[in-house]
């Protein structure tokens, strides 16, 4: 474990090996392991060695390695699951249960039964579009 690492996080503590995990991908700066709460057999986290929180904290020299790995795992439920797809996710804060970034690779065929997760969609009201929209463009200038 290097220094920035939290002795109470379990991400933390699979990565210094002191917890069990089924690695499936090792690199210098990022693991991959079976969630041991699959929505469906094959189901990846993804996780930095390096202890950080959401993906905004994720430092910009490891955004292209992650994503790099990512699209790896992508391709390997495929490949190595005979998976059609995949459904690619990370929760930020809100539904987070263990605060290490993690991205989740959910092997994914159709008429697996998961219908979008089952998300509640809503509608915008008149003009309501716009503003919002207008609310993100102010806040990524
Ligand atoms: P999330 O809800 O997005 O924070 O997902 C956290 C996932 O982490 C959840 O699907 C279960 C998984 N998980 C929690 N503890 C452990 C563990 O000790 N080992 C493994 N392999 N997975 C874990």
């Amino acid at each position: 474990m290097g220094d920035d690492s939290d002795k109470r996080c379990v991400f933390c503590a699979i990565i210094g090996d002191e917890v069990e995990a089924e690695i499936v991908l090792a690199t210098d700066d990022l693991l991959a392991f079976l969630d041991v709460r699959p929505v469906f057999k094959g189901h990846v986290l993804l996780v930095p060695r390096s202890h950080v929180e959401t993906l905004p904290d994720l430092p910009a020299a490891s955004r292209d390695g992650f994503l790099a790995a990512a699209q790896r795992l992508a391709m390997a439920v495929k490949d190595g699951l005979g998976a059609q797809g995949s459904f690619v996710a990370i929760n930020n804060t809100v539904s987070q249960s263990v605060p290490h970034l993690h991205l989740h690779v959910v092997p994914r065929t159709k008429g697996d039964g998961l219908r979008g997760f089952f998300w509640p969609r809503v509608k915008y009201g008149p003009d309501e579009m716009g503003q919002y929209a207008a609310r993100l463009r102010a806040a990524l200038t």
